[in-house]
């Protein structure tokens, strides 16, 4: 049902265009005008596409599907939306998620808020006003109370600075930018670079029409089966029944899933009977192998061993050529310290007559030429190049605007150490500016619909109560802040997670502070801190009247 705005009413007493400005219109964008709409706050969204979507909207590779079953990547907040929505499969593909969204903005009218094809450049604080100043790429300029980052925490996308990219002839493209109407590989040299969830989920897809695929890997990596499939009208009758049960059960769990780590540690068990349940949750595919085993498995590198042997048990079982399964073997981390990808038939791509490993770890990319990619040791022809290379994660987008909170700080200095947040939601010296899964929060740690319905409402329930009061400034505390962050450092300091390289610690970006910046203090846990601190009148935040 649309919402009605006709009596909705700026009620905030403000000289400013709007009540709130949210940047982006991806699952958060969406959620947070619907949510700010229903309490009759003006609110305007800013989007760089020219629909809604996002992550999906962008991010249309072939392959491209969501890690995340289907009947808990969705939004929850209307009971006729989960009633009437059919997902089509277990894990849901990027069409598939990008009609649904289109379907929530048709239903909820949204998209009328909406200012498509258009990039916020800057966003200033007005510290006389109390309000903040953007200034949109479309030429218009815009005052609102609130500032809301719906930015998304990969979309910041990565291109290594490969030298001769430039001079290439063929045709190239970054996964995260793929064109609307596909690439057409049939009779192409291709290769693609890259082999993180992304490149994973695009290299069988392409290896079925190339002429030949060149896989240029660094570093190799543990995929489970994903085990995708059409879902039953048995299976989604019984979800659709027990929709409210299943949220009410996922906002408590550590991922936001339906996953549970076993107390106690993998070695409680006999090898047997180890084996065993690994064997199981293997055949059920998806995460079920990696969030359903025993918990010290990310914190004891010989548990996690366990899992990690067993992984590498099944690559061999799969991939025929004895130089190709060893390259494929990654040996170098322990599972699920990286971003552990979701495949269908990854390893088995790899038998293909037209689909070739290359190793640039041992000898790596040096130069791109007009036809070819060039190792240390040799050149490969090609036509197509498709970059899996990655983005820079959380704080990426965050910079691409120049946001200035007080006394014209730019938030990019002030987290030039890396990111300093109160929950993740907020920073001091950026007044009413709340970061949708920002930094500090269980963000790519967790399943993001439900993270972002747990802050959309924290920030929607905060604007009610300064509302309520009368009050104008709401200002993260230095020493909250500060505590936060330490907060979750020592959370993920005993966890192998901060013994490797990945882009959770932002390694993947040239000069990046080398910070694990996502709370893993787990899903539920954090939304009783947030509900506490709220409950406690905003614990750790300064609020203050108009002048
Ligand atoms: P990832 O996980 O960051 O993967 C990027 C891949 O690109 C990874 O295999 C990198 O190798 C590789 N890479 C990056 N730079 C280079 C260079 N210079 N040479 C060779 N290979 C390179 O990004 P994805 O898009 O796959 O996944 C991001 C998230 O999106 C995903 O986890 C989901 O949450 C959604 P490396 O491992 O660094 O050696």
């Amino acid at each position: 049902m649309p919402i009605s705005t006709s009596s909705a009413v700026a009620s905030m007493n403000s000289l400013a265009d709007l009540d709130v400005l949210v940047i982006g219109a991806g699952f958060s964008g969406l959620g947070m005008l619907y949510q700010l709409r229903k309490r009759g706050y003006t609110t305007r969204v800013i989007e760089a596409g020219d629909d809604v979507g996002g992550t999906w909207y962008w991010n249309r590779y072939p392959g491209a599907r969501c890690d995340s079953p289907s009947e808990v990547y969705c939004y929850f907040f209307d009971d006729q939306l989960l009633r009437d929505w059919n997902w089509s499969r277990r894990y849901p593909v990027q069409p598939e998620i990008l009609r649904y969204l289109q379907h929530v903005a048709e239903r909820f009218e949204l998209r009328r808020d909406i200012t498509f094809d258009t990039r916020v450049l800057s966003a200033h604080f007005d510290e006389a006003a109390h309000h903040w100043v953007t200034q949109l790429s479309n030429g218009e300029r815009l005052t609102s109370r609130y500032l809301v980052t719906a930015v998304g925490c990969l979309s910041d996308y990565e291109i290594p600075a490969f030298k001769g990219l430039e001079r290439f002839q063929g045709e190239w493209h970054h996964t995260a930018r793929w064109p609307k109407d596909g690439v057409d590989f049939t009779g192409k040299r291709v290769g693609v670079i890259g082999t993180g969830s992304t490149g994973i989920q695009a290299i069988p897809v392409i290896a079925e029409s190339a002429a030949h695929l060149y896989v240029f890997q660094r570093t190799p990596n543990y995929s489970i089966p994903a085990r995708d499939r059409v879902m039953t009208d048995a299976e989604r009758n019984e979800v659709k029944a027990h929709y409210r049960e299943i949220h009410d059960n996922i906002i408590h769990t550590t991922l936001g899933q339906r996953y549970a780590m076993k107390a106690g540690s993998a070695f409680d068990v006999s090898d047997a009977e180890r084996e065993a349940i690994y064997e199981a949750d293997w055949q059920k595919g998806g995460f079920a192998i990696m969030f359903n085993a025993w918990e010290d498995l990310y914190t004891n590198a010989a548990a996690n061993e366990t899992l990690a042997s067993f992984v590498r048990r099944k690559i061999a079982e799969t991939v025929k050529d004895p130089k190709t399964r060893e390259l494929l073997t990654p040996r170098d981390h322990p599972i699920g310290t990286k971003r552990p990808p979701l495949d269908t038939r990854y390893f088995e791509t790899f038998n293909r007559d037209n689909v070739t490993l290359v190793d640039v770890r041992s000898a790596p990319i040096v130069e791109i030429t007009e036809t070819s990619l060039r190792t240390s040791t040799d050149d490969y022809p090609l036509d197509m190049l498709v970059f899996a290379t990655g983005f820079d994660a959380m704080t990426g987008a965050l910079f691409n605007i120049d946001i200035r909170g007080r006394g014209g700080m730019a938030l990019k200095d002030k987290w030039a150490d890396g990111p300093l947040t109160y929950l993740g939601l907020a920073s001091h010296g950026f007044p009413n500016l709340f970061t949708i899964t920002g930094p500090g929060s269980p963000s790519v740690l967790s399943n993001m619909p439900i993270s972002i319905e747990q802050h959309v409402e924290w920030i929607s329930d905060c604007l009610e109560y300064m509302r309520g009061k009368d009050l104008a400034v709401i200002e993260a505390e230095p020493d909250a802040e500060e505590a936060w962050t330490r907060h979750v450092g020592e959370v993920a300091a005993p966890t192998l997670m901060t013994q490797v390289e990945s882009w959770y610690l932002g390694s993947n970006i040239p000069g990046k502070p080398r910070r694990f910046v996502s709370y893993l203090g787990g899903v539920g846990p954090y939304r009783d801190i947030c509900q506490q601190v709220a409950d406690d009148g905003y614990r750790g935040f300064t609020l203050s009247k108009a002048g």
